[in-house]
């Protein structure tokens, strides 16, 4: 049975498909039409795969999870960090038509079994590498809470877990059956603004687009040498091109655990990288290294430096080219979909100064006012768009859907921006109740529920302050029945099995959460008050 979700509208299927938008091919396609090249694949390490080899392997573990009795339709739970196996399982699990979320290595308890409870997962993949995989205590317990869950497989281990057994088994008689090329092919995070963070459904089809046309944008071909340092799982480095450009491309991605300079720089110079892609943080501590060993020589490879996720400066921006001696590509997008670039010939100026105008010429994106009226030109307001690789909805949540589109099905992404004369968008704020700390997103409304767990706490906010380096920083400011320290909150937290990144970087209690006219928490009131208080 087909999973559901929320369709586009015929009309606008017939006209995707009669631009050659969507070709009706499974994602599979990226990997099989390469099944017989020994070109380079992947790099993990001291492995490296060629595209011959993650063709096979994937077909062994499909092989594998058919006989553990996993069906075409089902859903599965992934937690793979940057590691071959990320895509040895996602191109794996396609293939059988089965549909995972791929969780963030470092998302934890709380945010496995929320994506488990909206998806009811057949299947978990896992690492034994991740603390919560370390010991069976936490698979015990997720498989008594999610009784749907009846396969689990871990990377590292060597008994009935095994995954690395399930990949290495030689496929016999694989019959590769993908979802049809408009259902859902797999789901997205959304990075959200809700208490239960949000799935989003992503169809064969419009992430196929959405990457070839990143690689038309990106100019990648079989000559691209991507390093992979940001989180495998996340759209950015897995669509924009990301790595799924690239394979489709057959160029050769090569992975790195974290963006870390001292990580970077000297794989970038011994695989000969010639693009990646950072979050503005990330580029703030590139350009440190350099000047701490006052030279960029490993970087002589590197010819395009794409920036997203999070608002780059502009102080920032015009040091890249500068300093790292290669291209500058600003990149703002989406997880639900829209994605805009900066043009490898555009002026250097657009290029520092804007976000890029969107990908493909029928992305509708305008700019709406408080009542929902579009915007002239230059105007900061409400991001709307939709188009042909932009969802219609998230899954299962129809309260939330409601206030998210409006009637036309444009997707308000909760961003404020302008867009100019020439189409290029700024990005000016934000309206969603979310924080983007360095381009990970904090829904402040989860870590809200959460701290109201406390048995002191009555109540909860949390917002964003400045931060020279990751861009916003949270801070929780809390009125309790006892005095709490910043530290105890935060082992609280840590306890209900949190993400680290979420954890607040600074507590404040105080005797009443200032309200605006409404009765509504006036968060625009404590920002200013901690823009006012910094540094505590
Ligand atoms: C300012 N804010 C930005 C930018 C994203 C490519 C690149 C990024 C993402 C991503 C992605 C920004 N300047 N350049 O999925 O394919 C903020 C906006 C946006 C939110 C989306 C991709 N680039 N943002 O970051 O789903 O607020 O996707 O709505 O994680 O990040 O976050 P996410």
């Amino acid at each position: 049975m087909a999973l559901p979700f929320t369709r586009w509208p015929d009309e606008f299927a017939r006209r995707y498909r009669e631009k050659g938008y969507w070709q009706d091919l499974p994602l599979t396609d990226i990997l099989t039409r390469h099944a017989h090249s020994d070109a380079t694949a992947v790099i993990d390490g001291d492995r490296t795969y060629s595209y011959r080899q993650v063709n096979q392997l994937s077909d062994n573990l499909a092989c594998s999870l058919q006989t553990l009795g996993i069906k075409r339709g089902e859903t599965a739970l992934v937690q793979l960090g940057n590691v071959a196996e990320f895509y040895i399982t996602f191109f794996a699990l396609l293939k059988i038509g089965v549909a995972p979320v791929n969780a963030l290595f470092s998302h934890q308890r709380n945010e496995l079994n929320a994506y488990a409870t909206q998806l009811k997962p057949v299947l978990l993949i896992a690492d034994r590498e991740h603390s919560l995989f370390a010991s069976d205590d936490f698979v015990t317990t997720f498989v008594a809470e999610h009784d749907t869950v009846r396969v689990v497989l871990l990377r590292g281990d060597r008994g009935e877990h095994a995954l690395d057994a399930a990949i290495d088994r030689p496929a016999e008689n694989v019959i590769t059956t993908p979802t049809p090329a408009d259902e859902v092919a797999f789901f997205q995070l959304s990075g959200g603004s809700t208490g239960t963070p949000k799935l989003i459904p992503r169809t064969h089809n419009d992430y196929y687009y959405s990457i070839v046309r990143s690689n038309e944008v990106c100019g990648f071909t079989a000559d691209t040498r991507y390093l992979c340092a940001l989180p495998a799982a996340h759209n950015y480095p897995m669509s924009s091109p990301g790595a799924l450009g690239v394979f489709l491309a057959q160029g050769c991605v090569v992975l790195a655990a974290d963006p870390s300079a001292t990580l970077c720089f000297p794989l970038i110079e011994k695989h000969r990288i010639n693009v990646t892609a950072l979050v503005p943080p990330a580029v703030s501590l590139w350009l440190q290294a350099i000047q701490e060993w006052s030279s960029n020589a490993s970087l002589a490879s590197l010819r395009l430096l794409q920036v997203g996720g999070a608002r780059l400066s502009t102080t920032l921006a015009a040091r890249i080219p500068a300093e790292m001696g290669c291209q500058l590509q600003q990149v703002f997008g989406m997880a639900e979909g829209l994605v805009n670039y900066t043009r490898l010939d555009d002026p250097i100026e657009r290029i520092i100064h804007t976000q890029g105008r969107p990908m493909c010429p029928d992305d509708e994106v305008w700019v709406a006012d408080e009542n929902g009226n579009p915007l002239p030109a230059g105007q900061v307001g409400r991001l709307m768009t939709r188009g042909p690789y932009t969802f219609r909805g998230y899954f299962n949540s129809p309260e939330h859907n409601a206030s998210a589109f409006d009637e036309h099905g444009f997707y308000s992404s909760g961003d404020l921006i302008a867009i100019d004369e020439q189409g290029y968008i700024t990005v000016q704020g934000r309206e969603k109740d979310q924080i983007n700390r360095g381009g990970e997103k904090i829904a402040a409304e989860e870590i809200e529920n959460l701290l109201l767990r406390h048995e002191a706490v009555i109540h909860a906010a949390l917002v964003s302050m400045e931060d020279s380096l990751l861009g916003e920083k949270s801070c929780a400011w809390l009125v309790t029945k006892t005095p709490l320290r910043a530290v105890a909150v935060r082992r609280f937290l840590r306890e209900q099995g949190v993400a680290e990144f979420k954890l607040p970087d600074r507590v404040e209690c105080l005797e009443a959460l200032p309200l605006t006219p409404v009765g509504k928490v006036d968060k625009k009131q404590l920002r200013q008050w901690l823009a006012q208080r910094t540094p505590a």
